[in-house]
């Protein structure tokens, strides 16, 4: 294999699961419905399900209700990039301590940092066909960073989003409002434990209200920060988590977290194949890099209304798909993952923060590389730059 491009072809990294260390948290934060940085859990949401609904039951919601009315959309023209990242970086510098590796010191000790967004995109990569990539990495004081550059592709789709492309995404928001809480205790389970004082038994309420305020604002987020290890690469990770379980059996982060999604109610074989072989695949990825256990799934009728729930633990999905017709196996996503950040430290040998070696990927092809030095590919701000210099 030539050192300048790397193959993505699924076949070639099948073998065995490279080592994984399951992430630990060191940190978090909150973005604000103005998208203002916190240095706390302020919108870190609370699992509150529907008290009575059983397992694969309607509980009936119309997660297309708000979307003219109760709709507050992040501007998605601004790219954010590493920001928040750095900025927890910046104020954390404490947290990671120093390392002293030949003389120098790391004032990050951490071979890469990046979103868990982007490594998901990277696990994918061998079973994608549709869209590709790119990836723009600086080496700084002996850390890689990484963040992603929109594609032209990946541009115009965005730019030409039909409405209901857009009514589906907010559907995915409107149902995590349904099913979280803003504290560790929902509406209906308050209405519970003054129910079980006044002795009185609880009905079933298919058509609870929201325990959130009406409004659906994609500016708020919660991000985990988290340590992880994929063989002998070291990762500083963060990713937007949905919301924690009061009642989970550990209340140590990441294992009290939850990851909610919406998808289409399955209705024939081929779209059980189809979920299978593409959404599982994702989910698995995405919540498997952050540890997070549990996935809460809510099933989603033509007409807007969620008509079933489902929970998957995250370690079940590679044994739900395996020994299917054109299955994926996690073994191969992550087998590439670490071939790749590999790539990376062979490739980015020049640690200059202004310095960017953007990595492209297209399916069908393999992982080329071009270097850039123009201000408009930087990916490390200077006020970054200054603070651990
Ligand atoms: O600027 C951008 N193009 C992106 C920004 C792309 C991807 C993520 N982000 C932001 C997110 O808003 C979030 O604050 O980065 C942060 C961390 O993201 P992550 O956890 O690394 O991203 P990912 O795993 O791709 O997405 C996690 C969640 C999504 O949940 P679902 O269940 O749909 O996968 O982050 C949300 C979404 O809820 N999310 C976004 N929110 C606003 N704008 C976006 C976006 N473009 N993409 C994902
Ligand atoms: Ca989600």
């Amino acid at each position: 294999m030539s050192c300048s491009s790397l193959k993505t072809l699924h076949s070639l990294y099948q073998g065995s699961f490279p080592f994984y260390r399951l992430p630990s948290e060191v940190g978090h934060f909150s973005l604000d419905e103005n998208r203002q940085y916190h240095q706390d859990n302020r919108k870190l949401r609370y699992y509150s399900p529907p008290v009575g609904i059983r397992k694969k039951d309607s509980p009936g919601w119309n997660v297309m209700d708000g979307y003219e009315s109760h709709y507050v959309r992040r501007n998605e023209e601004e790219k954010e990039g590493l920001l928040h990242i750095l900025t927890w970086l910046e104020k954390n510098q404490s947290v990671l301590g120093t390392h002293v590796e030949g003389g120098s010191k790391r004032p990050i000790d951490r071979d890469f940092v990046t979103w868990r967004g982007h490594l998901t995109k990277l696990l994918c990569t061998p079973y994608e066909t549709q869209e590709g990539w790119l990836l723009a990495v600086t080496l700084f004081k002996g850390t890689f960073y990484i963040s992603e550059r929109e594609t032209e592709a990946a541009r115009k789709k965005r730019e030409e989003r039909t409405q209901e492309q857009e009514r589906l995404m907010y559907s995915g928001y409107k149902f995590e409002s349904y099913i979280c809480a803003d504290g560790p205790y929902g509406s209906d389970q308050m209405d519970i434990l003054q129910d079980n004082l006044k002795l009185r038994t609880v009905p079933d309420s298919p058509d609870r209200q929201p325990s959130q305020s009406a409004v659906v604002n994609t500016n708020e987020a919660y991000c985990s920060v988290l340590l992880a290890r994929l063989t002998s690469h070291s990762l500083l990770i963060s990713g937007e988590v949905d919301c924690t379980d009061p009642s989970a059996k550990s209340s140590i982060p990441p294992s009290s977290y939850i990851e909610l999604k919406t998808s289409a109610q399955i209705r024939n074989p081929h779209q059980q194949r189809s979920f299978n072989r593409y959404k599982l695949l994702k989910w698995w990825c995405q919540s498997f890099l952050l540890g997070i256990p549990i996935i809460v799934a809510g099933f989603r009728s033509q007409e807007g209304k969620i008509v079933s729930l489902e929970t998957f633990k995250t370690s079940d999905i590679p044994h739900l798909v395996r020994g299917e017709r054109n299955s994926w196996d996690p073994a191969v996503c992550m087998n590439f993952c670490n071939k790749f950040l590999s790539h990376i430290k062979a490739v980015v040998t020049k640690d200059d923060p202004r310095l960017v070696y953007l990595f492209a990927w297209e399916p069908g092809s393999d992982v080329t590389f071009t270097v850039h030095n123009d201000p408009e590919y930087t990916i490390l701000p200077s006020w970054y730059v200054k603070a651990m210099n």
